[in-house]
């Protein structure tokens, strides 16, 4: 873990006390990928998660780990299952049917933590990739895995508890946030179709360059930016802007289409 901070210190950004994570499993070399990156090295995405929970924990959170499942070769993903708010969650739908199964494992967490909870319901499929969090404000994706209906039961869940929602037609982007992250400050990271996109002019823009675009999927927790190994220029640019970072290798969680955003829940 390389932990750098700058003289200049992130202000306050909403404190998260929670975070949970799913252990990978020994089908995870299995699960589903877009990219030709090669199949994943099992001991060392466990090392790698290792080295993730300890940033959790690095960052102030009380880390829940889960164990892994074998049934479910992605379900160390865990972000897609659930969206959450500091009041109450939504457990989702996921939108890949291999994975669908996985929101009766994480329900029983969710259910230690959380009173008030939402579902996401048939035809509406939904990922928690999809979700982007800024302030008071939701951005909901339409992807490949994240429906209108599903969208529109979230917009509509959001809305009646108080805060706004946007619904985002992805291009090319396989989740929201594999193109976006918001790291506190009014401040987004954003990479391809969302450098210049109409929803997202009025938020001050680190711009992620086409060779760095992983590097887009990036997290605030606390009062750090952890960001993924490898991406120079980007860390160089949040870390201008006056955020410290940690840097994580997320190397073989790449391969199946994963980023540091997958892989906990935060709340
Ligand atoms: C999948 O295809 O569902 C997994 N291999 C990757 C999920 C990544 N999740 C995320 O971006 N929130």
């Amino acid at each position: 873990m390389l932990r750098e901070s700058t003289a200049k210190s992130a202000q306050a950004a909403k404190m998260f006390h929670n975070t949970i994570v799913k252990r990978p499993g020994s089908t995870f070399i299995n699960g589903l990928t877009t990219s030709d990156l090669g199949t994943p090295i099992l001991e060392k995405a466990l090392e790698q998660h290792d080295a993730y929970i300890e940033a959790l924990k690095e960052c102030g959170t009380e880390v829940t780990v889960l164990q892994s499942n074998d049934q479910f070769p992605d379900s160390t993903f865990v972000e897609d299952t659930a969206v959450l708010t500091a009041d109450f969650a939504i457990i989702s739908n996921p939108g890949a049917k291999e994975r669908n199964g996985e929101i009766r494992e994480i329900e029983p967490a969710i259910k230690s933590f959380f009173d008030k909870i939402y579902y996401i319901k048939a035809p509406g499929t939904l990922d928690g990739g999809d979700i982007l969090q800024i302030e008071d404000h939701f951005y909901i994706g339409i992807s490949a895995r994240t429906n209108q209906e599903g969208a529109e039961q979230l917009k509509q869940i959001l809305e009646s508890q108080g805060y706004n929602a946007t619904i985002v037609p992805l291009q090319k982007f396989f989740h929201l946030k594999t193109g976006i992250a918001y790291i506190g400050n009014q401040t987004i990271v954003v990479a391809g179709e969302f450098v210049d996109h109409p929803d997202f002019n009025s938020y001050q823009k680190i711009i992620v360059p086409p060779e760095e675009e992983y590097a887009a999927n990036c997290i605030r927790v606390n009062d750090y930016i952890i960001v993924p190994s490898g991406y120079p220029q980007t860390k160089q640019k949040i870390n201008e802007a006056g955020f410290q970072t940690i840097e994580l290798d997320t190397s073989e969680f790449r391969k199946l289409d994963g980023g540091l955003s997958c892989l906990s829940l935060r709340f």
